[in-house]
């Protein structure tokens, strides 16, 4: 290594790298150990819903192969490891009875992560609701599921809380709420609801903000030693077309409007709904009561940003001072619609927090990057340079962020292996290594190879 690709691409030390994954996209198992549906197994058991007909059964047989999973993790040589617990595991109807069976699970799992010298991250909703909350109540239209949320919350940190210190009590609101409730169109995502105003959309995201700030309170009350909360989001990024002056202004005066940052990030790590965004919204706003705020508001210790992509903005000379740009046909994107390939909204998206949000203390973990690709298994190889690329690119800004002193410490890969990749099935693969689904075989692609080398030496290589 020369002197100069020494100083460019090397992490802080204690830099912290891992892999992660969520339940309902690995495990399969889904009806066993007393575990009931959730509104994914719904969604995707309802044909015409998810690609192919494919359901979260068998995924990737976590369940069973978790102690595999676990070797080839640490084998890859990554320290960290972010998954997800399934709330119908552990509170099979949402709310009454805890399942013994699932909390035991991920005791196993747990303990299994802590003798390979991987350090557990456990996100405590990845979008599989008990199914049990939709019937009840319509789970996140109702304020209701912010208690029963909190409840289990509180029932699994007191369980695993001796070993599991850094927790993160929602990923991506905008996308189960957003994404899961459409106004006269059928929602991409579970539930899958038709509501007739944009207002009960931005209900359920509210009431999922009140749910994360009621289980920050939860976990810091059940914990019985102290420990790290966080709060993941995939907001939107606003990258100055021309890294100028004004152009930097026009990026970040357009932030909190782009994506549903003003009523969701915003309102988490503020404490108010973004005004002029709240105003924008009018008769749309969500009803929020006197508190609310106080309760969403709660204090995190880091901020996980899950970053695949981003918009470019620049200046204009009229009102409003910046423009969204459109995406040409032509820019380059991974194999997803909307996975153009923006490497600097990695960059921006931890400056704006530091400086767009005047939040410059508050720790940012990047929980979730990577990307799919059209992988080729050939003669037991699969030679993803297309997604190595990709992560040396995202890298780089992940790397420049820690050398201009923003507070970024640390990356988690998205995802270890291929997996049910949502409204998608199993057509997408996300993973750093290949399953081949009917043999439930592991292989790692030239793409682990490389995290790996990232992993051990520090910096992008
Ligand atoms: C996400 C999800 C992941 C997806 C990934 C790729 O948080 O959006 O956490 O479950 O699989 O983002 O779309």
């Amino acid at each position: 290594m020369t002197e100069i690709e020494a100083l460019v691409n090397q992490f802080p030390d204690r830099f912290l790298w891992g892999a992660a994954t969520a339940a309902y996209q690995i495990e399969g198992a889904t009806a066993i150990d007393g575990r009931k549906p959730s509104v994914w197994d719904t969604f995707s058991g309802t044909p015409g819903r998810v690609l192919n007909g494919d359901t979260g059964e068998p995924a990737c047989d976590h369940y069973h192969r978790y102690r595999d999973d676990i070797k080839l993790l640490a084998d890859l040589g990554m320290k960290h490891y972010r998954f997800s617990i399934s709330w119908c595991r552990v509170v099979p109807d949402g709310r009454g009875a805890v399942n013994e069976a699932g909390l035991d699970f991920y005791s196993r799992l747990v303990e299994c992560l802590l003798e390979y010298g991987i350090t557990p991250h456990a996100t405590l909703f990845h979008w599989d609701s008990p199914q049990a909350l939709e019937d009840l109540y319509g789970s996140w239209r109702s304020r209701e599921i912010a208690k029963d949320f909190a409840d289990y919350v509180a029932v699994t940190v007191q369980r695993l809380g001796d070993r599991i210190t850094n927790w993160i009590t929602i990923n991506e609101i905008p996308c189960f709420t957003h994404m899961g409730y459409g106004v006269r169109q059928v929602p991409p995502h579970a539930p899958g609801t038709i509501v007739q105003t944009p207002r009960e959309v931005w209900q359920t995201s509210h009431h999922a903000l009140l749910a994360h700030g009621m289980a920050c309170q939860a976990i810091r009350s059940a914990s019985p030693v102290p420990c790290s909360v966080s709060l993941v989001d995939n907001f939107a990024v606003s990258v100055p077309l021309m890294e100028t002056p004004e152009h930097v202004s026009a990026a970040k005066a357009a932030f909190p409007f782009c994506g549903q940052n003003g009523g969701i990030l915003y309102p988490a790590l503020t404490g108010a709904y973004h005004p002029e965004f709240l105003q924008q919204l009018g008769e749309n706003a969500p009803e929020i009561r006197s508190g609310d705020l106080e309760i969403i508001h709660q204090p995190i210790d880091r901020l996980g940003f899950n970053i695949y992509s981003g918009v470019y903005v620049r200046s204009i000379d009229h009102d409003p001072g910046y423009e969204i740009l459109p995406v040409p046909p032509t820019y380059p994107r991974m194999h997803m619609p909307w996975l153009q390939v923006v490497p600097d909204s990695l960059y921006w998206g931890v400056r704006h927090i530091s400086e767009t949000l005047n939040l410059p203390d508050l720790p940012i973990l990047i929980t979730e990057n990577g990307c799919a690709a059209d992988d080729q298994l050939q003669a037991g190889e699969v030679l993803d340079s297309d997604r190595i690329f990709y992560l040396r690119q995202y890298l780089k800004a992940a790397q420049r962020a820690t050398q201009e002193g923003y507070p970024l410490q640390g990356y988690f890969v998205w995802s270890l292996m291929d997996n049910f990749e949502w409204a998608w099935g199993y057509d997408r693969r996300f993973g750093i290594v290949y399953v081949d689904y009917p043999t439930q075989q592991r292989i790692p692609k030239a793409s682990a190879r490389y995290y790996s080398e990232c992993v051990r030496q520090n910096r992008v290589v």
